[in-house]
Order: structure tokens, then sequence, then C-alpha cells
């Protein structure tokens, strides 16, 4: 099938410029200036990019802790995404949340809450609603292999099977979950067999590759919005940097991330463009443009406040503030 060159270069785009935002997430977070653990998604934009791409802004997606990429790209500006993981006052969630807890309901990025395998049950819930409201919104909720040996993927699936809810799984195999290989700790060569079980349908896709990523996703979307229920898609990709910014990943043998770097997804489509006569100038002026957007959320994010150690108990809970507590004492 192949996707038209207008949206390839688009996607390239998203690609271009997440990777350019986790670099200076990456920087930054070396230089002490994040608060907090920071989990890096450079090596999975295709995934990232392909599986957001794919979708509604009305389809709901729940990032995992390695999200940054799929965040920036719901919907929220890339500059208040990033002040909210350096902490800052003008982040989108007024720097309460930070790298892991970046959320935007107005573009239906549900977030996530730090405990690997949560959001797979919670994102049930929107699922459900999907049902009950008769909308054909989506759910897609990211995980990773480690994640899988969650029991809660289980209950999760077994849930969406039989109610037949429309969630798309999409397991990004990064290979580690920290510094375990995923074929330690899973009896299955490829993890997409373990829909087999809930006679689920699952697909074992190229994570570097956007076009297959994009491909399986609208595929797995349609059957959701027809009330087939769930798919489970496994996106072979691999992350560059440790498990953690700063983690040197010295579990890792020989040759192996090099491998995985030739693989890279922006380079891949980057080739596939020019291949499809995308000039080198169009290309250079696109990333020009990312790079452009990148500093400016960077600039934006130094020079924003600190929240004000007044406001620490504010924006924490939904609809009233801590004060409010009191309320409840009678
Ligand atoms: C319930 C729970 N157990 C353990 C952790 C600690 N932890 C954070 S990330 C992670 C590994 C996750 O691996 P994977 O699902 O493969 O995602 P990746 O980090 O590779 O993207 C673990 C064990 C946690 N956050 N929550
Ligand atoms: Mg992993």
């Amino acid at each position: 099938m192949g996707l038209s060159v207008k949206r390839l270069t688009e996607l390239y785009y998203d690609m271009y410029s997440i990777r350019r935002f986790e670099e200076v997430i990456e920087k930054y977070s070396a230089a002490g200036e994040i608060p907090g653990f920071v989990h890096l998604s450079i090596g999975q934009e295709a995934a990232q990019a392909g599986v957001v791409g794919a979708l509604k802004k009305s389809d709901y997606k729940f990032p995992d802790h390695r999200g940054h990429g799929a965040i920036c790209l719901c919907g929220t500006e890339k500059k208040l995404v990033m002040a909210e993981i350096f902490g800052k006052a003008t982040g989108i969630n007024k720097g309460r949340g930070g790298s892991m807890h970046v959320n935007d309901l107005t573009c239906r990025n549900m977030g996530f809450n730090g405990i690997q395998g949560s959001t797979v049950v919670t994102c049930l819930g929107t699922a459900f609603a999907s049902l009950y409201n008769k909308t054909d919104d989506v759910t897609a909720v990211f995980m990773g292999d480690g994640t899988l040996g969650e029991g809660t993927c289980h209950e999760s699936l077994n849930m969406a099977a039989t109610w037949k809810l429309p969630v798309i799984y999409c397991l990004l195999n990064n290979q580690y979950a920290i510094s375990t290989h995923y074929r330690e700790s899973h009896p299955q060569q490829q993890l997409a067999t373990w829909a087999k079980g809930y006679e689920v349908p699952s697909e074992v896709v190229d994570g570097n590759d956007i076009e297959a990523v994009v491909e399986a996703v609208e595929k797995a979307a349609v059957r959701a919005r027809k009330g087939e229920g769930p798919t489970v898609i496994e996106f072979m990709t691999y992350r560059w940097q440790g498990h953690f910014a700063g983690d040197p990943a010295a579990y890792r043998p020989d040759g192996e991330l090099e491998m995985w770097q030739d693989k890279c997804p922006l380079k891949k489509t980057r080739s596939d463009l020019l291949s499809r006569k995308v000039s080198e100038k169009e290309l250079k002026e696109l990333e020009d443009k990312a790079e452009q957007e990148i500093q400016d959320a960077l600039d934006f994010s130094l020079n924003s406040p600190e929240p004000a150690p007044e406001d620490a108990l504010k924006h924490i809970y939904a609809d009233f503030e801590v004060e409010d507590w009191s309320c409840r004492e009678n």
C-alpha cells in the first residue's frame, strides 16, 4: 500500500522533532537541570509517531513511562510538554507531573502514573466509555516487553476480548526491561503470540518502519471501530539509551546498539523520501524547521519560572484544592 509522500514527509517531521526533543532532554538531564528520572525514547520514533499518527485526535492514548515522543505528538504544544519535564510552572501540568506524568485530556493524552501495567487496566475504562456512549473512539495503550509480565495485562486482555472493547495494545518490544532481555523473562519467541490464548488477533511489525506501523494501527483501528474488539501489535524496536538517562547500559552485548542504529527509523524514512523524489534541500528545510521548534521549546522552558513554593498544594487534585479538605471534616 504505502503512504503518500505528503503524509510520509509529515511523519518524518514528527520523528525528527521528537528525536531532537529527546536529545535536548538528555543533555539537560545530564546537567542536572531536570528533576527525577527520565526515560528516553530515542530509536523508537517510528513506533511513537506511527501509532499517534494513525489515530484521530479524539482517540484515547495512554503513553507509558518512555512516552515523551508520543506525548509530543498528541496535540499539546511541544514547549508545554518540555516545560513540564523541566518541572516549570508553565508546563502543561504546571510542573506537577514531570517526565512520567504528562497528561493533556484536551487531546486525550490520558497520562501515565509510574506503575507498569496500570494503564493497561485503566484504559479499559475509556474503551468501555466508547462502547457505552456509542462513539467510534478507540483506545491505544503503550506497553513495554517487560510490562507484559504484569498480571494486569492478562486481566485486561481477558476483559477486552470478552467485551470486544476497542483497545489497541501497542506493545513496544525494545528488547529490554531495565537490564533483562525479553527472551530471559518470557517463554515466547515473539510476544505477540500472547494474544492467541485470548483469541485476539495479533501481529509482529517492524517498529522502525513507520509505514508498517501506521498500516498495522490503522487496520486495528478499523476493527475496533467496527466493534470487533482488541488487537495486539508487537513493534520490534530498540532504545538507544540505557533504561533511564544516564544508565550506561553495560548489559548490552558489543555491537548490538550499532546494529540497531543502522536500522534508525529516521534514516530509513529519509532515504525512502529521497528515493521518492523529495529533494535533499526540502528535507534540510524540514529539519531546520524542527530544530527551530525544539530550540523555541527549550528557550521557553529555560526562561520559565519554577512553581512558587506557596502554590505547592495547588493543582494536585481534580476540582478542589488541598485547602478544601477542611470541608470534608464534618
Ligand atoms: C509495577 C512496577 N514494577 C516495577 C517498576 C519499575 N520499572 C519501571 S520501568 C521498568 C521496566 C519496564 O520495561 P518495559 O515494559 O520493557 O519498558 P521499557 O522501559 O523497555 O520501555 C520497571 C521494572 C514499576 N514502575 N512498576
Ligand atoms: Mg522494554
